[in-house]
Parts: structure tokens; C-alpha cells; sequence
């Protein structure tokens, strides 16, 4: 739960396009398009994508809550147009049309679709399909980028790669004290954002082989936060401690399916002297000779990096459809299949990065506060500790 911070998206992926509204962050913040464009161009990389990020380059235009290239305080509203729509007008129409439009009625397993219409009573899948898709996560990409930038500007940066796509598993570690930035500088570099030249290849071998088969592949990607101070969240209460808003944040997502911080589900197989990071002291501040707990004790961040993992099941749209019923006929059929991604796992990682930088941003103006970035600068300066 986030406790500073508003936001709301709206919008269907073949409809006019998405809007974002967040609110609750400081005056004085710089914001521009460009800042936005640069984390939207990054979202829409990635080997295994389908035909719509050709259709597509994602713009959010800033329509308010900025005056002069600064945040006022008030809410921020962005909208980002589809440009596919113009393909859609008649499918995806708020207005009633006369044209006959043909309903989708073959529930994809994994997909929203069945839940969907068994919820809303509805006899059209697309009701569903469309606000389910995980277009809805460039408006998610567009607003974090407003929380990285409030981060940054406080001295916290958010990074990531991929360490998994299907079973090929890049074991590489992050290179010691590299930035998040940097870190980002070179897996943006790969199609798959993977640091290891060899399981890059393997990673890409493994997209193009389930794309053959008319099939999809997930898989999991770290994400990293650097430049924390202590005690952003609280042991005090279930729902103030960090490591839970952060997994919220993070499973929200479309096709997230589980999430670890730190060791993660590796100190099941471990000892307590194996797991738990030793605490020095460097002559000016406390320091960790490890960080198996990803940044996080008791739910408070420890001036340590963040780091998180998160899995992405394999997209539920396959071009050789699963076994379905029709919700018209109740006959057995093979599920609906459209254009759709073999794997959106690169994609997927620059989300997760955002949904960090909301929960991130919002715990620091929790503890901090201030209606202005000078003012929370200033509070920062005077009680952080790190
Ligand atoms: C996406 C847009 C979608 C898909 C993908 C993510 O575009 P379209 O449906 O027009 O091809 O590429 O969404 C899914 C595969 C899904 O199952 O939700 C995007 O902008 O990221």
C-alpha cells in the first residue's frame, strides 16, 4: 500500500490509448517528456516482442500538474495514444456502432479472459482481454518514471537485468559496486538484457525456438536499488513494512507470478550463520559484510541495496492455442488466438524497475516528507542516515 502516493491508470490496449493520473508528489520536481520517452523506449525492447511495439512508439504527453518543466504539486495527468486504435475505431468504439463486431468467445487458459466474463456476465471476451493486456503497464512505466526521478534526485537509483529466460539461466553475479545505472547501460545493450555474452545467446535460441513451435517462454529478472537511507518502512505494523509493499507492488503486475528479495528462497537450504548479513563498523558508519537480505530487516530498508527478483509466467496468448470451451456453445475448441509476444521477460524488467520506483518514492516522502524537493532535500540532510 502506498502512502504518499496516488495513481491511477485508465485505458484498453486497442483503444484510444492510456491515461495516468499520480498525485501526491512534491513541487519543484523536474519532469519531462523526454525523461519519459527515454523509460517507455526501454520498455518496448526486447527480443521475442510481437507486431504491435512496430505499430507503436510509445509518447505520454504530460497534460498536467507541470508548469515549465516543474512539478506544482498538483496532480500530474499523462495520456499516451494508441496508435494502433486507428486500426480499431469501429472494435473498440465507446459509441455504439451498427457494424457487426464479431465477439471473442474462446477463453485463453492462463489469461484473464474466463474469470473475466464469468465476473462481469459477459458474452464478449474483449471486454476482458483488452484491459487485461499488458499494454496497461506502459502508463505504469510513464508514471514511475516521475517516481525515478524524484528517487534520483535524492540519490537513489533503480536498475535491472535478466537472469532467466525459460531454463537458460545467466548465474552471473552483478558486478560489485556497479550503479543501477550502469548496470541498466549494459543490459540495455541486450536484446534480452543479459549480461553474459554466451547465455545471451542461448536466451535468444530458447525465445526463437518456442516462437517456432507457435508457443511462449517467462522467466525471471533482478531488479536493484541503490543510495537507500535506514528506515524507509516499519517493523511496527503488517502493512507499513517495506519488503510487503514491495512485493504488492510487484505482483501486480500482469503474468507476475512470484517474488524474492535478497536470498530469496535459497535460505530455505541454509543455515542462520549462512544467511544473515555480519554487521562491521568502518570507523563512520555501519557496515554489512554481505547483503543476503536484499536491504531489507524487519521490513525497514538498512542502507543496504535492494535487490529483488521476480518470475513472469510464459505470456498466455500462444499462436498454437490450449484446449478451450466456447462460452456461446459450451463446445471444446482450441482457445482465441492474436497477435501476441513469444516473450515480453526484457519488458517485463523495466516494469518492475517502475513499480520499485513508485513504493521507493513514496516511502521516502513517508519518512522524509515535504512539499517541495527543497524542502524534502533539506530533510533528508538533516535526519537521513546512511
Ligand atoms: C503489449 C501490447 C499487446 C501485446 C502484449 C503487450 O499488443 P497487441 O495485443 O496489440 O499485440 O503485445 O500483451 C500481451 C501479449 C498480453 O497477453 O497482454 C504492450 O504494449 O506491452
Amino acid at each position: 500500500m502506498l502512502a504518499k502516493i496516488k495513481y491511477l491508470t485508465a485505458g484498453e490496449s486497442h483503444g484510444k490509448g492510456l491515461l495516468g493520473i499520480i498525485d501526491g508528489l512534491p513541487a519543484g520536481l523536474d519532469i519531462s517528456e523526454e525523461d519519459i520517452s527515454q523509460q517507455l523506449f526501454r520498455r518496448q525492447q526486447g527480443h521475442g516482442r510481437g507486431g504491435r511495439m512496430k505499430i507503436e512508439t510509445d509518447y505520454a504527453e504530460i497534460y498536467s500538474g507541470v508548469r515549465h518543466g516543474k512539478s506544482i504539486g498538483s496532480p500530474i495527468g499523462l495520456v499516451l495514444l494508441n496508435k494502433d486504435f486507428e486500426n480499431w475505431t469501429q472494435k473498440m468504439s465507446t459509441t455504439p456502432v451498427s457494424e457487426d463486431v464479431k465477439k471473442v468467445t474462446l477463453p485463453r487458459p492462463g489469461h484473464a479472459d474466463l474469470a473475466g466474463v464469468q465476473k462481469f456476465d459477459f458474452d464478449d471476451i474483449r471486454n476482458v482481454l483488452e484491459r487485461s493486456s499488458a499494454r496497461e503497464t506502459a502508463m505504469r512505466v510513464a508514471l514511475g518514471t516521475i517516481c525515478r526521478k524524484l528517487l534520483k534526485d535524492t540519490g537513489i537509483e533503480v536498475g535491472s537485468r535478466v537472469t532467466q529466460i525459460y531454463n537458460v539461466k545467466d548465474e552471473t553475479p552483478i558486478p560489485e559496486g556497479i550503479t543501477p545505472e550502469a548496470l541498466n547501460e549494459i543490459a540495455d545493450k541486450s536484446s534480452v538484457r543479459c549480461l553474459d555474452k554466451n547465455t545471451e545467446t542461448e536466451m535468444i535460441a530458447a525465445i526463437d525456438n518456442a516462437k517456432a513451435e507457435g508457443d511462449s517462454v517467462g522467466g525471471i529478472f533482478e531488479v536493484i536499488a541503490t543510495g537507500l537511507p535506514y528506515g524507509l518502512g516499519s517493523h511496527t505494523q503488517w502493512d507499513q513494512k517495506l519488503h510487503a509493499r514491495i512485493a504488492e507492488s510487484i505482483m501486480s503486475v500482469n503474468a507476475f507470478k512470484g517474488i524474492e528479495i535478497g536470498m530469496g528462497f535459497d535460505q530455505a537450504g541454509k543455515l542462520g550463520s549462512e544467511v544473515h548479513d555480519e554487521i562491521g563498523w568502518d570507523g563512520e558508519k555501519y557496515i554489512r559484510h554481505s547483503n543476503n537480505a536484499g536491504g531489507i530487516e524487519g521490513g525497514m530498508s538498512n542502507a543496504q541495496p535492494i535487490v529483488i527478483r521476480a518470475v513472469m509466467k510464459p505470456i498466455p496468448t500462444l499462436i498454437k492455442p490450449l484446449r478451450s470451451v466456447d462460452i456461446q456453445t459450451k463446445e471444446d475448441k482450441l482457445a482465441h488466438k492474436e497477435r501476441t509476444d513469444s516473450c515480453s521477460v526484457p519488458a517485463a524488467s523495466i516494469v518492475a524497475e517502475s513499480m520499485l520506483c513508485f513504493v521507493l518514492a513514496d516511502a521516502m516522502l513517508e519518512k522524509f516528507g515535504g512539499d517541495t524537493m527543497e524542502q524534502l532535500k533539506a530533510h533528508i540532510k538533516v535526519s537521513g542516515k546512511y
